[in-house]
């Protein structure tokens, strides 16, 4: 009978580097899935994390057991002391005893498994008749009856057979059968079966003949709790079979070293498998769709006013464009009508200063443009999580809406942020503004020109003698020629202006969508990117801890 590994998948070497992985998963895993599913592994990572760090030197086994079973009898006969009480009366054994061979008094150790500093007793005394080196580095620990009347009994059972690294469960002839024992203990260790041992005790009260018909029964059962391989062996405190075979195991199981780490594997093995479905398929490839993006933009541009704005660029191109070219003479009832852009406190050429907010005087969303954000931003939630498993689809639908309160003003500061592209003057207003203004004086230097020859008439003086253009006086010439010259060129400059505009509208459009989709990728796309980011390591990590 031995407690060798029998091919689990208990990788025993690796439970470090296993209990790290399962460490980085929870990291990856805590801000996106609900703390109750992962409480179990943080619970085994904390408990492996003390176990790794307290003495690998010594092997804590546990003497477990219904009671009267003979556990405080077998501690004793292992001590070779009369340390723990055995009693007619049950149950006898109410809080865990610890008896350490050999090495220090291993008490941190003790302290952690919290039994109390008067039940813990030490067998180091080399060279004396009944010493046994081959135990040294043992805990043994007589725990209380697990089936007891008494439920702190059974609460500090389960406390400490989570923290031991071997458990040798005790049963007698009369109770081996127990069906509460089998299915609330037993069967629970089927992940540890490497560093699980059964003891039938108080074989010297049955025949050799019903001893081993007894322990054949107790084989069948121990196989369906599935703790198949393990060892189940007979003994006695006080006659045949004796405790060599249970002796001789636990000194190969303490020299061995291998069986708190063996726990620990198994430990991590049963929160991994538990985990597993929480990342059981793979990471979409395309990590955010596109569509549900340009989606998210289009309501955003709708609800920032983008559609506004790019009409008031627009507007203001034809408004600048008249003022710059207009006929200079009306040009200042231009300059009464306020520039659509200004109207709405928006900067032509864009600001990179400190905006205050609210930026511009953009009207809000209404109240349908703020649903259509909603249901754009959850989209974009959902089509992220939505091949993923378990709480995944909720932790990108909540990243998404996270920011949602911030939409409104960033989205403003960004529109007022935009270069709108009116900024500069274009190169061929200015020309086609200064030849309106020759015209214009041409015109004007005609009408002098007419009005002083007007005044000589009227005040009956000669006529001045002015040049002639074929039949027309220049005068004449230049004030109907530079007057039709402006008109003439107004109404050639209309269409160019109108081309012109529509170029505007259409930069100004690509900008804003552009503005709009940085606050997007910023507030709404980079969070559930976080969460996708989040779901690879954990599955990856998970992976490793496998
Ligand atoms: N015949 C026989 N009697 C035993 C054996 N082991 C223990 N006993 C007796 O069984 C009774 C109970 O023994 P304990 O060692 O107190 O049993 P326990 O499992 O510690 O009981 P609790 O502490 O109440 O859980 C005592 O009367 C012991 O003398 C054994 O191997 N053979
Ligand atoms: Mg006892």
């Amino acid at each position: 009978v031995s407690l060798a590994v029998r091919g689990g998948r208990s990788r025993v070497d690796s439970v470090i580097e296993r209990v790290e992985a399962l460490r980085r998963f929870l990291a990856a895993a805590q801000d996106h899935v609900p703390e109750p599913e992962l409480a179990p592994a943080r619970t085994v990572v904390d408990r492996a994390g003390q176990r790794l760090a307290l003495s690998r030197d010594h092997t804590v086994v546990a003497l477990a057991g219904t009671t009267g079973s003979g556990k405080s009898s077998l501690f004793n006969a292992l001590s070779r002391r009369r340390l723990s009480k055995v009693g007619v009366r049950r149950p006898t054994t109410g809080i865990a005893h610890a008896c350490v061979w050999g090495l220090e008094s291993a008490s941190t150790l003790l302290d952690w498994l919290g039994v109390p500093p008067n039940r813990r007793f030490l067998r180091d005394d080399p060279g004396a008749a009944d010493d046994d080196p081959a135990l040294r580095g043992l805990v043994l620990l007589d725990l209380p009856d697990l089936d007891s009347v008494e439920r702190s009994h059974r609460l500090e059972v389960d406390r400490l057979l989570a923290l031991v690294d071997l458990v040798v469960w005790v049963l007698d002839p009369q109770k081996y059968a127990d069906r509460v024992v089998h299915e609330q203990y037993l069967a629970q260790f089927r992940g540890h079966r490497d560093i699980t041992v059964v003891v039938l005790n108080q074989a010297d009260l049955l025949t050799p003949v019903d001893a081993e018909r007894c322990l054949a029964d107790l084989r069948r059962l121990v196989d369906d709790d599935g703790l198949d391989g393990v060892p189940v062996l007979a003994t006695s405190t006080v006659g045949a079979p004796g405790l060599a075979r249970l002796q001789d195991l636990l000194e190969r199981a303490v020299a061995a070293r291998q069986a708190a780490l063996r726990r620990l594997a198994g430990d991590v093995d049963a929160v991994v498998d538990d985990l597993a479905a929480l990342v059981d398929r793979a990471p979409p490839a395309d990590a955010v769709d596109r569509g549900a993006q340009r989606a998210l933009a289009d309501a955003l541009a709708q609800a920032a006013g983008v559609p506004a704005v790019v009409a008031a660029t627009r507007r203001a191109y034809v408004h600048r464009a008249g003022a710059a070219m207009g006929w200079p003479v009306l040009r200042w009832l231009r300059r009464l009508r306020p520039d659509p852009l200004r109207r709405l406190h928006l900067p032509s050429a864009g600001t990179r200063d400190n905006l205050p907010v609210p930026v511009s005087s953009l009207p809000g969303a209404t109240p349908a443009q703020r649903a259509s954000v909603g249901l754009a931003v959850r989209t974009v939630g959902e089509r992220a999580g939505g091949g993923l498993p378990g709480p995944w689809p909720a932790a990108t639908v909540s990243a998404a809406r996270r920011r949602l309160d911030d939409l409104p003003d960033a989205l403003d500061v960004a529109i007022a942020r935009t270069d709108l592209g009116l900024g500069r003057t274009p190169f061929w207003w200015r020309i086609v503004g200064a030849v309106q203004w020759l015209c214009t004086l041409a015109a004007f230097a005609g009408l002098v020109w007419l009005a002083v020859r007007y005044a000589l008439f009227a005040l009956g003086l000669p006529e001045l003698p002015g040049p002639r253009v074929g039949r027309l006086p220049l005068a004449t010439l230049l004030l109907l020629g530079g007057l039709l010259a402006g008109l003439l060129l107004g109404a050639l400059v209309r269409p160019l202006i109108g081309i012109g505009a529509g170029r505007a509208r259409r930069r100004a459009q690509a900008r804003l969508r552009a503005s709009i989709g940085e606050v997007a990728g910023e507030l709404v796309v980079e969070p559930v990117r976080t969460v996708l980011l989040a779901y690879g390591e954990a599955r990856a990590a998970l992976r490793s801890a496998r």
